[in-house]
């Protein structure tokens, strides 16, 4: 597992060698109870590796963009905002130790992560007995703020999400009757979100003519298609991760199914698009977040963005600034009561996660604030259209209904 500190105060190559030989990390002061007096350290604990980092690598974008855009605003009434970074992998026992490195070693103030909600169900007991404040940037399965008093979401809930999509697909196609369900039976995420469709399938009385089920590995979906082909759908749902939703994308319509494909969360990374090519055309997904949004706060990341990236921001990197960005407000209106740097750092992260709790905050998501359970309450939900490119790897997703 590699650790990667990313600050923009211009650290030297050698410096930076220097200190990972050390075994400190980059730049890291000792250890000491106070956060230290000119940055204070904030965890980000993301899938840099394994099938996840389709997501991840998205996600460590938009906390990129959020460190600079928080620091070039003043930072911390005038400390700035160090983000210490650890790659998860994708699993559960990779994120446990990225979140004993962070609490224990960095000893950060809070942490933005995991990834998926697999590894947050394993991880965030952890922070949440050790009183440090996690928020989820990514993490839609039912039950995570539930968690502990620690850990809060900035995604919403697939419960929330799933059936705008469902409601989108039966306006493009109102004669849809026959639907197929497929979710990986080996990830929290895609068999909450399953379930979800499921009831709202049924809810809309449509016939749900089969479950199939997969594995995230998973790389041949023969079996499963044909069985499914066979009995005539005319919508095929799919909860999955990126790299196998994709590749189950890209056989239905190699064994000639034609219909209607709704996707979901797994779906919703641009990083999928070179994974199932010109057959991810058309496919609906249900979104938490748009570019398109006309927020002021969005319109700031999405440059924000594009100058640092080239590239236009996708739902996990907005996501993930907006996590890295509830933790910076909650630390400025703490400062501005007290000095930090005076505090213990067990009281200054229990006094963080109850401040962060309490706030309203206006974000690349929109207007957005916390039950006291820790879950978000959002306004604006999106379902977009994968449109692919000529070059049958590039694309983008056309938006086509929101809630605004
Ligand atoms: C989860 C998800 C994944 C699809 C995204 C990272 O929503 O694991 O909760």
């Amino acid at each position: 597992m590699k650790i990667r500190r990313f600050t923009f105060l211009g650290l030297g190559l050698p410096v930076l060698l220097g200190a990972i030989a050390l075994g400190l990390g980059a730049c890291n002061s000792p250890p000491t109870d106070r956060a230290t007096s000119d940055s204070i350290p904030l965890g980000v604990a993301l899938a840099q590796s394994g099938n996840a980092a389709l997501f991840g690598q998205e996600a460590v974008q938009g906390v990129q963009v959020a460190e600079r855009w928080i620091n070039e605003q003043g930072g911390i009434d005038g400390r700035s905002l160090r983000l210490a970074l650890q790659d998860t992998g994708s699993d559960e026992a990779g994120a446990v130790n990225a979140f004993q490195t962070l609490i224990n070693r960095d000893r950060v103030v809070g942490i933005v992560g995991p990834t998926l909600s697999q590894q947050a169900f394993s991880a965030d007991p952890i922070a949440d007995q050790a009183g440090v404040p996690v928020i989820a940037p990514s993490n839609t399965a039912a039950g995570i703020p539930q968690i502990g008093e620690f850990i809060s979401r900035v995604s919403a809930p697939v419960a929330v999400v799933a059936p705008t999509a469902l409601a989108a697909a039966l306006k493009i196609k109102p004669d849809i009757q026959r639907v197929a369900v497929f979710f990986a039976q080996d990830d929290a995420f895609s068999r909450s979100e399953s379930e979800i469709f499921q009831q709202s399938i049924r809810d809309l009385n449509l016939d749900l003519v089969t479950v199939q089920q997969t594995q995230t590995s998973d790389t041949d979906f023969q079996t499963q298609i044909n069985n499914t082909l066979n009995l005539n759908p005319d919508l095929i749902v799919l909860s999955t991760l990126a790299a196998d939703g994709g590749n189950l994308i890209r056989q239905l319509r190699e064994l000639g199914y034609e219909g209607l494909i709704l996707g979901g969360n797994g779906l919703n990374t641009m990083n999928v698009f070179p994974v199932c090519r010109r057959f991810c055309d058309g496919v609906l997904v249900a979104q938490a977040y748009s570019p398109a949004y006309e927020g002021a706060m969005n319109v700031a990341f999405r440059q924000a963005f594009e100058a640092q990236f080239q590239q236009t921001p996708s739902q996990f990197s907005a996501q993930a600034f907006t996590a890295v960005q509830v933790f910076a407000e909650a630390l400025q209106v703490l400062a501005r009561q007290e000095d930090l740097s005076a505090l213990p750092l067990d009281e200054l992260r229990q006094k963080l996660n109850q401040q962060l709790l309490m706030g309203r905050y206006e974000t690349p998501l929109g207007e957005l604030s916390f039950s006291p359970e820790g879950e978000i309450d959002q306004k604006q939900f999106y379902v977009g259209q994968i449109q692919m490119d000529e070059d049958g790897r590039t694309g983008r997703f056309t938006l086509l209904q929101s809630t605004d």
